[in-house]
């Protein structure tokens, strides 16, 4: 792995833009229609800057955390614990965020994952590479939410597979479940196909999810309450399917209970949701220890927060395809350059040609869009 330069922040501008996608993205807990998202922009003390994204959502419906809270943790606690300090190493950030803040994942994983882009940009490297990434090229999968009807489902699936993605997730909730799941296998008998219920079961329900085993799905992500390992564990026992855990692996704890108990086989890992990259690496490593693979979610970011995906997802253990689709999935327009896009294999090019990120962000487009700006420090 590269050197890694001492880093100091000496700037950060929040600022919050307003970014509608192309069309409203429904899953069991919500609605996502005009995504509001929340960008840093960081300055180190010799010069390097770069930007960074905050994951959280507008509403508290996939963690507690949202744009407003997150606006105050990072700039009540937790910028100022980054601000002015020099760390030796990018991974010397979470420890010092960690102590006495309890949660608040996203809001310190905007500036943890900021500060590992500013120390790659400072090294020259790319931030992949300085991650520990050995992949080149990442296998895309798309998230279909959920549809009026069967037939609008498999259409959907069914583009999205002539598109050359490799992993196809379909949103269920109660009722719209496993109906929906039939007609997408019967029309798509080869496709590799998983479910994504958002906690939107409960383990009484067990009956419904064992209905799916008859569908091949490549696995069952969230079946049940965001914080819940035990009644997961007891639902992995009655399924075929693999129960993958996205909302509940808050921490690496979580994801070393979710290994003990058995509670599920695979991981979404989200860098925002579990407070930034040393602890992503870390789940990313006890997962590989265990034989336990994981992959990449995503959390409709712009694609400032997909650069930061597409670089946590080059690690060796991200074996199933990401949440990591092409810019022009969800928006009319990115706000970074080259946009994202897939190629038709399925899959998403770790940008290895420049140092930092590997994008740039359109500052007219985001002047355009943003609603509220702060900056702190000198
Ligand atoms: O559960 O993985 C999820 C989007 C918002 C909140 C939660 C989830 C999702 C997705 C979208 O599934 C994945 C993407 O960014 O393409
Ligand atoms: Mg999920």
């Amino acid at each position: 792995m590269p050197n890694v330069p001492e880093i100091r922040v000496a700037r950060l501008t929040l600022r919050e833009i307003h970014l509608p996608l192309r069309e409203p993205f429904r899953i069991s807990s919500g609605v996502m229609a005009d995504r509001r998202i929340l960008l840093l922009e960081l300055e180190e003390a010799d010069g390097a800057r770069t930007w960074s994204e905050c994951v959280a959502d507008a509403l508290p419906n996939y963690s507690p955390e949202t744009i407003d809270t997150c606006w105050l943790a990072i700039t009540e606690w937790i910028a100022p614990r980054v601000l002015g300090a020099a760390f030796a190493h990018p991974r010397d950030i979470w420890p010092v965020l960690d102590r006495d803040i309890r949660g608040h994942q996203m809001a310190k994983a905007a500036l943890e994952m900021g500060c590992w882009a500013l120390a790659a940009e400072k090294e020259g490297v790319p931030l992949a590479r300085l991650l520990g990434g050995t992949r080149d090229w990442i296998e895309t999968g798309i998230s279909l939410g959920i549809q009026a009807s069967p037939e609008a489902l498999v259409q959907r699936a069914a583009a999205a597979v002539a598109e050359g993605y490799r992993k196809v997730k379909l949103k269920i909730e109660p009722g719209r479940d496993v109906a929906y799941v039939r007609a997408v296998r019967e029309a798509l008998p080869d496709a590799p196909l998983m479910a994504d219920a958002n906690n939107a079961y409960t383990l009484a329900q067990a009956d419904v999810l064992q209905q799916l085993d008859a569908f091949g799905l490549m696995m069952i992500e969230q079946p049940l309450a965001h914080d819940d390992l035990l009644r997961h564990a007891a639902l992995q026992k009655q399924l075929a399917t693999p129960v993958c855990l996205d909302e509940t692996i808050t921490s690496v704890d979580r994801a070393e209970d979710m290994l003990a108990l058995d509670a599920g086989r695979i991981i979404n890992i989200k860098p925002g949701r579990v407070g930034g990259f040393t602890q992503s690496i870390a789940i990313h490593d006890v997962c590989a220890r265990s034989g336990v693979p994981v992959w990449c979610g995503g959390m409709l970011e712009s694609g400032v927060g997909r650069a930061y995906n597409v670089a946590l997802a080059s690690l060796p253990n991200f074996t199933k395809p990401g949440d990591l689709s092409p810019s022009a999935r969800y928006w009319a327009r990115d706000v970074v350059d080259p946009e994202w896009t897939m190629d038709a294999d399925g899959r998403v090019r770790v940008p290895l040609d420049r140092p930092g990120i590997g994008v740039t962000v359109n500052m007219d487009r985001v002047d355009a869009l943003t609603v509220r700006t702060l900056t702190l420090g000198v």
